[in-house]
């Protein structure tokens, strides 16, 4: 091998160990360590090299020269392949966990009260205000609470089975049947049983009726029972304080209509309409207590008078938010519910 052919070999080797020391340091520290220790411009194995090309014959230098210039290239690259790589390994983990304070966090999202219990809640306000205190009665009744008391006999169509959701229990056979409950009016003769007058309650709560859901209707709804019973109550009492109402949770504007009715535990009767999108909407009954259920809960309807009243909640919480399905309430749909 000639002195020329062995310079060209060194160089060769130089190159190879140099890009392997670069490729093998894992942080930008070691690869400056190599980078100094080949490409260094005073200890720099290349510069040690570069030195002894003194040595060769003066006409294999230029040929020499070339190839160190070549050499030295390629060194330099490898040094910057390799520093690009170790950048962007370590640049990597370092987006994925950086943490900016100032970036809006993300909120966790929170339920909240569906609109029936908040309409509840402002029912219960406004009748609050007007002297009105809340009453509890269950939703599983006898046929006493639910009919008997109110002047409802065993023959009256309200009582067929179908029109009810009888239970098919153990009590059954004990007490009677029981069902759940198909209207607040219920709470009217539990409250009465349990209270001497003057009264003068609310009572909000689920009810349930076996009607096929529409628009304004669904098998499960909520009720609003108004009862009150004192000396000289009259119809004016009434119709004013389902005014009242009314305007409070509707508006001043809301128009009202009472329109004759029959109910077996009023006399007389009337439903309450509200105007709404051009047409009339009912959403209560109500009248003046029967003097047979005064007697049925031991008052004496010669002292004493009361107007009651049972309003549907889901419809009065419709009219206020103009929603125009009953049903959207019962279809858990969040994008709806959150509106509230
Ligand atoms: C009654 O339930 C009587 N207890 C009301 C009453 C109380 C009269 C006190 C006199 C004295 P009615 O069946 O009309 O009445 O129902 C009252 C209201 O409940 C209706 O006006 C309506 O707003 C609502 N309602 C009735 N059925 C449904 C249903 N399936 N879905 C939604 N709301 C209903």
């Amino acid at each position: 091998m000639t002195a020329l052919e062995d310079y060209l070999r060194q160089l060769d080797t130089l190159a190879a160990e140099a890009t392997s020391a670069f490729q093998s340091a894992t942080t930008p520290e070691q690869l400056e360590e190599a980078r100094v220790a080949y490409l260094g411009a005073r200890q720099g194995k290349l510069k040690a090299i570069q030195k002894g090309m003194g040595q060769l014959e003066r006409a294999d230098r230029p040929e020499a020269g070339k190839k160190l210039n070549e050499v030295k290239r390629r060194i330099e690259s490898a040094f910057q392949a390799a520093k690009e790589a170790l950048g962007t390994a370590a640049a990597a983990p370092a987006t994925r966990t950086r943490f900016d304070p100032t970036l809006p966090g993300d909120r966790p999202r929170l339920g909240h009260v569906h609109p029936i219990t908040q309409t509840i809640e402002v029912l219960k306000e406004i009748m609050g205000r007007l002297g009105f205190s809340v009453a509890e009665g269950p939703e599983i009744e006898d046929e006493w609470h639910n009919f008997e008391a109110l002047n409802i006999p065993a023959a009256h169509p309200a009582r067929d089975p179908l029109e009810n959701f009888y239970l098919a229990t153990a009590e059954r056979q004990a007490d009677g049947p029981l069902l759940l409950r198909s209207q607040t009016s219920t709470v009217q003769i539990r409250v009465m049983e349990a209270t001497p007058p003057p009264v003068r309650i609310i009572s909000l709560g689920r009810v349930y009726r076996p009607d096929t859901a529409d628009a304004t209707h669904y098998p499960l709804f909520h009720q609003m029972e108004g009862l009150l019973v004192d000396r000289h109550v009259t119809m004016a009492d009434l119709k004013s304080v389902l005014r009242m109402f009314a305007t409070s949770y509707l508006g001043e504007d809301v128009h009202v209509r009472f329109r004759p009715s029959f109910f077996p535990f009023t006399e007389p009767s009337v439903e309450a309409d509200f105007w709404w999108n051009d047409e009339w909407v009912e959403f209560g009954g109500a009248g003046m207590v029967d003097p047979h259920v005064l007697q049925a809960v031991g008052y004496d309807p010669e002292a004493v008078s009361g107007f009651a009243f049972g309003l549907g909640v889901e419809r009065l919480c419709m009219r206020r938010h103009q929603i125009t399905d009953i049903r959207e309430f019962y279809r858990n749909d969040v994008r709806f519910l959150r509106q509230f």
